[in-house]
């Protein structure tokens, strides 16, 4: 295969996830602004990320959050994502939203709360029986807020507990993924603040726990590049959740605020093997569109993705472990930066057209006639956001 050829056929291997919640309204503390067209169920919420994928032919799942996405029937919601052109991918838990858990949930000094957040992640695992769906993605807010409100140590031995039980759960297949942030809601101590933090627990349950980062959960400055490639080493780098920040998790769409972070990403997840299917590696987008329209901006994501992936893929190797191992150091920056600065989108426009698509996915879809019929059918019944 010729390197362009390798290249191509590795972004069409791509998979990139879609978050159901991303679909549906959001906003911040302030103000949730509505959307005319927005899903009022998980079935329209499917019907929307099945958009994404018939423009990008790169995204065929869709993350749940239960219990945002509720439904009486599992098995009928997806035999649904297979009649619109796609799965369901992971199960996202929910063990924030309680009144129960305003001093945390796993973490709970309260056995009673833990053993109800315990309750729901298991059920989380019944979901992903019921859908086919292959991972658990664990997040967890809790933590505290003033020095001395709890015992640092002691919420750990909770969480690892809670941690063990939901894994000795898994089936063959499944696995669990979890999710580390800074900060946020808690402001003193948060019980999975980092990844060192997640690692520790995964590496204690077995192999069939593994880390999840999230690009807007660092403090400003961090270099995700260095903790993905520690991660990828020890094969223990189970997902990411792909969103952009300016200033604290901002969730905005990846790859707008910082391409070039991005592109050192996926660099580093090329020269750690990431790409491979065998790692086990998922791309996700865990992003809110609170002010944009919610389906281009979200084609606009997996854009940036395979852009920064392309940018990544097209990183000379040999000449850049010739480089490196020369000591020349401005050689092996200079063999980078060739790669970032490649103007990539005609060769995905080229192998767009070889996919079958239309080399402009955003364009296809708006002259697609499909924002106008969702506004015109969905009308009446209360719209998706947060809580619902
Ligand atoms: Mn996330």
């Amino acid at each position: 295969m010729s390197g362009t050829t390798a290249v191509k056929a590795a972004l069409q291997a791509q998979r990139i996830e879609t978050p159901s919640w991303g679909f549906g309204n959001s906003g911040t503390r302030f103000k949730v602004f509505a959307q005319q067209g927005v899903p009022r169920d998980p079935f329209e919420k499917l019907a929307d990320a099945a958009q994404v994928h018939a423009a990008t032919g790169v995204a065929p799942t869709v993350s749940l959050h239960i219990p945002w996405d509720k439904v009486d029937d599992y098995a009928a919601l997806a035999a649904h994502a297979a009649d619109v052109g796609v799965r369901i991918g992971m199960i996202n838990s929910n063990t924030f939203q309680d009144d129960a858990y305003r001093l945390g949930s796993v973490a709970h000094p309260d056995a009673a709360v833990r053993r109800r957040a315990v309750d729901h992640l298991l059920e989380c695992v019944d979901i992903m029986d019921a859908t086919g769906s292959d991972s658990l993605k664990l997040w967890f807010a809790d933590g505290t807020n003033y020095p001395g409100q709890d015992d640092i140590a002691a919420r750990q031995d909770r969480l690892a507990e809670a941690l063990a039980r939901v894994y000795d759960r898994l089936g063959e297949g499944q696995r669990m993924v979890l999710e580390y942030k800074l900060f946020e809601p808690a402001f003193y101590t948060t019980d999975v603040p980092d990844w060192g933090t997640a690692y520790a627990h995964c590496l204690k349950l077995g192999p069939k726990a593994k880390v999840v980062v999230d690009t807007g959960h660092h403090a400003p400055g961090t270099n995700i590049e260095f903790i993905v490639a520690i991660l990828l080493r020890e094969g223990r780098l189970g997902a990411f959740d792909f969103n952009s920040r300016f200033y604290a998790d901002d969730d905005l769409m990846v790859g707008a605020a910082d391409p070039f972070q991005l592109f050192r990403i996926l660099h580093a997840v090329r020269a750690g093997g990431g790409f491979d299917p065998a790692a086990g590696v998922a791309f996700m987008l865990d992003q809110c569109h609170n002010i944009e329209p919610k389906i281009p901006a979200m084609i606009r994501s997996v854009l940036n993705v395979q852009e920064a992936t392309a940018k990544a893929l097209l990183v000379d190797a040999d000449a850049l472990r010739t480089a490196q191992l020369a000591g020349d150091v401005l050689g092996a920056n200079a063999v980078l930066m060739d790669a970032y600065n490649t103007d990539v989108r005609p060769l995905l426009a080229e192998l767009r057209e070889e996919m079958g698509l239309d080399p402009n996915p955003v364009a296809a879809y708006q002259a697609g006639g499909y924002a106008e019929k969702i506004v015109a059918e969905r009308v009446g019944g209360t719209q998706a956001g947060w809580g619902a």
